[in-house]
């Protein structure tokens, strides 16, 4: 199929190459355009505005940081907008709030086309690797249509219903992963000043039945002290803000995600937001004067 993917940072970059050995044909367009190379190699096309990468797609996907990079590149000048037609089926897989989606639905409505939010979970590896687990919202004619293409860029895809579904659902996830950051943070911090090892403690947390994925894969970067980025902490903190957005519009208490929002909070105002999601940890560390390692 003839697709055009917007948006090549670490989550955007590893779908673009699974798109491409999976024999599409890929136009690609980054606002850094340099970002556009190691995928121009592999065979992708690159567009010098996001109107001119739309232009001849069947099928447009974006994955973006937050609503600022979705109101430049869908809404802006020479944005996506400018440039579909009718026919055409647009993806948005970045994590947003879900009237941002709703929004981008009516918007592309006027247009012809058709849309579906689409946020994944899993970070650089998952993305790299085919391995995402992605959600979906929409309409479900609209949704087996895209399946096919949505399949070799991921482990699972799960249809969760009409528009801003899938963003919803993302929001949710997220919430256990802030809670799960917080708790692993908390627990490790006990663990070393009651005198226990950290490594003993994760060997210990990996096969219990309470085990994570997440406490397996953030709990290493605490030991090994490596906070090279999969998942940046600044969207964790964009991430928190929405999910409280969203609880805000439900009614919905969430007193320990807002607890830990306040732990993300801290690490970025001390300058760690660029690197991976679990120096929100090092927040507690500097409140308990030790490092986990
Ligand atoms: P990255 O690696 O930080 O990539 C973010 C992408 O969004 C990257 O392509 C950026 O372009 C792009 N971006 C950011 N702001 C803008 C604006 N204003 N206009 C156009 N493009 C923009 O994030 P991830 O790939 O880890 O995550 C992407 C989403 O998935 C996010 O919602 C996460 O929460 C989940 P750049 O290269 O900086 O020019």
């Amino acid at each position: 199929m003839k697709i055009a993917y917007l948006g090549l940072g670490i989550m955007g970059s590893g779908m673009v190459g699974n798109l491409l050995q999976a024999g599409h044909s890929v136009t690609v367009w980054n606002r850094t355009p340099d970002r556009c190379t190691p995928l121009v190699e592999k065979g992708a096309t690159q567009a010098n505005t996001p109107a001119q990468a739309v232009a001849n797609a069947e099928i447009v996907m974006y994955c973006l940081s937050n609503e600022e990079a979705i109101a430049d590149t869908v809404f802006g000048e020479d944005g996506i907008l400018s440039g579909v037609h009718q026919g055409q089926i647009a993806i948005d897989m970045s994590t947003v709030h879900p009237n941002t989606s709703r929004r981008e639905a009516v918007a592309y409505a006027e247009k012809g086309v058709e849309f579906i939010d689409a946020p994944v979970f899993g970070s650089k590896n998952e993305s790299a690797t085919g391995g995402l687990w992605i959600v979906v919202g929409g309409k479900k004619e609209v949704f087996e249509k895209v399946k096919p293409i949505l399949e070799p860029l991921s482990e699972t895809i799960h249809y969760m219903g009409e528009t801003g579904m899938g963003a919803t659902m993302k929001l949710v996830g997220n919430a256990v992963v802030i809670s799960q950051i917080e708790a692993l943070g908390e627990a490790m911090i006990l663990a070393k000043k009651a005198g226990l090892n950290p490594q003993d403690v994760l060997d210990v947390l990996h096969v219990t039945d309470f085990k994570s994925p997440i406490f397996d894969g953030m709990g290493s970067t605490l030991v090994k002290r490596d906070f090279s980025t999969s998942f940046a902490l600044k969207w964790l903190l964009k991430d928190a803000n929405l999910i409280a957005q969203l609880a805000q519009d439900n009614n919905s208490p969430i007193p320990a995600i807002a607890l830990a929002r306040e732990t993300v909070k801290a690490a970025v105002n001390h300058g760690w937001g660029e690197e991976n999601a679990s120096a929100a940890i090092k927040a507690l560390e500097l409140q308990a004067g030790i490092e986990i390692k």
